[in-house]
């Protein structure tokens, strides 16, 4: 049913997890200032200066990990951690340990790392130099990639460069409710997404050029998608101009275009990397807004299925089943990639429930679901990450929402670890997959 080398894999992402945000000199990034700064940014004004622990408990998530049987696991460095001030000029030869610790000791016990370079904690030296709106930053970026790929790449064969670059342009940029916190609707999204696409190629490019030949891996970025129906065919850049022509704007097209002059962006992926987390249905409309704004440029609104429960969080739609159509629909769309589902999940909130029934349920029909989509529909899937591994700092959600196979103990100095039913659930499930494959 699953092919017998498919990846078995949980997630996490450095700020979420690692705490030791001043540790052996680390240098601090986006979200370190962001919850420092200001009240009221995040849920109960916490951050992630200690959260999970792992800079210092990592021994602890590999147990976990060993536990549920896994055979990938997918973890982010934390830029500001090698690179203090975001630049090459100068390594903390600390942060490289930490990290060479943790992918040996990964395939010391026969796991897979699935390495992400950027999950949403830029080097805050770097944002005061402009941060993603500043085109420089992609070379910047293709700097750190390639210092990444020289340090680790000849251990770590699955790289993404920057986790979902439209939630992270978008949150951070338009809405400002994650790091940086602007608000700049309309322009400033559009400017941070179209540098991380353009910082997203020249790293690709460079381990294309100087490191595939030796290292033999494989370079993407991850895209965190809804399953949208019915959906409407809606050309970004004409909707954009047209909303700018209504709404009065006058300068040239928000959406940057592209130089034939830099490196090509098109068929830079060497597979598909998908977070996918809930469905919606789309209804023409939303773009009758007086001001600027991406929701305004999209004109179309967004309705949940009243048949659909809601989990924890209110975005959080359960929809097992768009998964299914939206891997049928990325098959066709973008001719038949492999495709990794480095993010899914389902969140609690309130009182802790280790016995949580429903997140077993749930993860026991999606992978239903991505099996069907294997066998049935042809897909060519080729690995399922489960989000996350540890309960952790769900950003602006702070300690509130959990989503972990792992139950973390945040009021526990040691952090302890404890699985839940749904970890259980999980490991039975891959070991039950694992001996039909
Ligand atoms: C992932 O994004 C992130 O990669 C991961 O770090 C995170 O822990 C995980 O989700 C769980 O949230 O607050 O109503 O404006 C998934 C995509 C996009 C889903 C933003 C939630 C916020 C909706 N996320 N969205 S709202």
């Amino acid at each position: 049913m699953f092919p017998c080398d498919f990846a078995w894999g949980a997630g996490t992402a450095a700020y979420q997890i690692e705490g030791g945000w001043q540790a052996d000199g680390k240098g601090p990034s986006i979200w370190d200032t962001f919850c420092h700064e200001k009240k009221g940014r995040v849920f109960g004004d916490q951050n992630g200066d200690v959260s999970c622990n792992s800079y210092e408990l990592w021994e602890k998530d590999l147990e976990c990990i060993q536990q549920l049987g896994l055979t990938h696991y997918r973890l982010s460095l934390s830029w500001a951690r090698l690179l203090p001030d975001g630049t090459t000029r100068h390594v903390n030869q600390k942060g490289v340990q930490y990290y060479n610790k943790v992918i040996d000791g990964l395939l010391a016990c026969n796991v897979s790392p699935m390495v992400t370079l950027y999950h949403f904690d830029l080097p805050q030296a770097l944002q005061d130099q402009g941060g993603w709106k500043s085109p420089g930053i992609a070379t910047l970026f293709d700097s750190y990639a390639k210092f990444c790929f020289q340090t680790f790449g000849d251990r770590v064969k699955l790289w993404l460069t920057i986790n979902e670059p439209y939630v992270c342009a978008k949150l951070g940029h338009e809405d400002g409710i994650h790091a940086p916190g602007l608000k700049e609707p309309g322009i400033a999204a559009y400017l941070a997404g179209h540098n991380m696409l353009r910082a997203h190629a020249m790293a690709w490019h460079s381990y294309n050029s100087t490191y595939r030949a030796t290292q033999k891996g494989a370079v993407s970025l991850a895209i965190n998608s809804d399953w949208l129906e019915p959906s409407r065919a809606e050309i970004m850049r004409s909707a954009i101009d047209a909303q700018s022509k209504k709404l009065g704007y006058n300068g040239s097209s928000r959406l940057p275009s592209f130089s034939k002059e830099e490196p090509a962006i098109l068929g830079t992926a060497d597979f598909f990397a998908l977070n996918y987390y809930t469905s919606r249905k789309v209804e023409p409309g939303g773009g009758c807004g007086k001001a600027l704004s991406m929701k305004t440029d999209r004109d179309a609104a967004e309705v949940l299925d009243p048949s659909w429960p809601i989990c924890g969080v209110s975005w959080l739609a359960v929809v097992p089943y768009g998964l299914r159509k939206l891997l049928k629909y990325i098959k066709y769309t973008c001719n038949n990639p492999a495709v990794y589902i480095t993010e899914n999940g389902f969140s609690q909130v309130g009182p802790l429930q280790i016995e949580d029934v429903q997140r077993s349920e749930f993860y026991k029909d999606t992978v239903l679901e991505v099996a069907k989509a294997i066998q049935e529909d042809g897909v060519n899937v080729r690995g399922y990450f489960a989000w996350s591994l540890l309960d952790n700092f769900e950003w602006a959600d702070g300690f509130s929402v959990r989503f972990g196979l792992f139950h973390v103990d945040f009021a526990d100095a040691n952090r302890r670890r404890r699985m839940y039913h749904s970890g259980r659930e999980y490991a039975k499930l891959i070991s039950e997959y694992k001996t039909l494959s």
